[in-house]
């Protein structure tokens, strides 16, 4: 990359080990279930996963959007995080698709739902409310800062959800991220739930593709799902091989860019005008703001770091003044110093 992209980390491009792999694959028609390589991709993240199976999908939207698919009907219910991914950045897919109704609940600081509110927002059997059919929870936690969910958490909402015959959902678009930063296996964290969708794309680097897992028959099911929506792909083996080197071998290095995450919120704590809350950093994203005293507008300074030294940098959609800068695979050690050097200069 000739630029220094800290937009997000689904902006990363494949390792030529990916392009090479995507070179060679073994492909055939996934629609007949006949890709080898998708079929391999599909059998490994379940298992590293601890679930029976898995679906290649086109993206972390189409993930989520057939979970919620494939687990609610018509007039049923999702209570969901306020700011998580699937309210607020899915386009509003499983009412639109799917007459699905949605309930959030506000994200606590620590990324989590409140239990209590939880259980409120569950509905007794009436004829007149939705029935309440499943949770969904995000791991990491994106739009709060990229915060970890622990195992223990995700576990008692679990036997909330099951206690009260809704299933649990985990949006783990950066799933693996979270099990770098607790030091545990993604299959930890997600042992009590129903389903998950895990992103190929952003940290991992695969240039397209989530997974989607859970029991045979809910895949079954979300593979008609995925038709209907269009996400009958072909011979997809080509993108699938650069999934398999993500789960293989992309996993391990995520703590570095959690690292250059830390580094780069440390030198931002340390210029003035810029407001940031290290506690927040735990990932791979560093969210800050910028005092309204600052001697640039948000617009200004991203325009100046995009012209004047390559550096992409956006400010946060919706939120006045806050940024989000996102590390990943791309983003050396050297990237992170030459941005917070460009951010000290424009802000001086
Ligand atoms: N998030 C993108 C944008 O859409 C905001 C980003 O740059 O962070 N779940 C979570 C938690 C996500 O952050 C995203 C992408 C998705 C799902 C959707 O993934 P894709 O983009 O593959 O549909």
């Amino acid at each position: 990359m000739d630029y220094i992209d800290l937009r997000s980390d689904t902006v990363t491009w494949p390792t030529p080990e990916m392009r090479e792999a995507m070179a060679t694959a073994h492909v055939g028609d996934d629609v007949y279930g006949e890709d080898p390589t998708v079929n391999e991709l599909e059998a490994e993240s379940a298992a590293l996963l601890g679930k029976e199976a898995g679906l290649f999908v086109v993206s972390g939207a189409m993930g989520n959007t057939i979970a919620a698919l494939t687990h609610c009907r018509r007039g049923e219910e999702i209570i969901v995080g306020r700011e998580a991914h699937m309210f607020t950045f899915e386009a509003g897919n499983p009412a639109s698709l799917g007459g699905i109704h949605s309930y959030p609940l506000d994200v606590q600081p620590d990324g989590t739902l409140d239990q209590d509110a939880i259980r409120r927002a569950i509905r007794p059997e009436n004829d007149h409310f939705p029935r309440t059919r499943l949770i969904c929870l995000e791991n990491t936690q994106g739009t709060i800062g990229g915060i970890p969910i622990t195992a223990s958490y995700t576990a008692q909402v679990g036997e909330i959800a099951h206690q009260h015959g809704a299933k649990l959902h985990i949006d783990g678009a950066r799933l693996f991220n979270a099990a770098a930063a607790l030091k545990t296996s993604a299959k930890e964290l997600v042992a009590p739930a129903d389903s998950v969708s895990f992103c190929l794309s952003k940290g991992l680097c695969a240039p397209v593709g989530s997974v989607l897992v859970g029991t045979k028959d809910f895949i079954k099911e979300a593979r008609r799902a995925r038709k209907s929506l269009g996400g009958g792909m072909r011979q997809a083996g080509i993108l699938a091989a650069a999934g398999l080197i993500s789960i293989r071998q992309m996993t391990d290095r995520l703590a570095t860019d959690h690292a250059n995450a830390r580094q780069l919120a440390e030198g931002l704590a340390a210029i003035p005008c810029i407001q940031i809350n290290l506690d927040s950093v735990q990932t791979n994203m560093v969210f800050f703001d910028l005092h309204p005293e600052a001697t640039l507008s948000p617009e200004t300074l991203r325009d100046r770091l995009k012209n004047d030294y390559n550096i992409l940098m956006s400010p946060y959609p919706g939120i006045p003044r806050k940024f989000r800068a996102v590390t990943h695979y791309w983003i050396t050690r050297e990237r992170v110093n030459q941005t917070l050097e460009a951010i000290r200069t424009l802000l001086s």
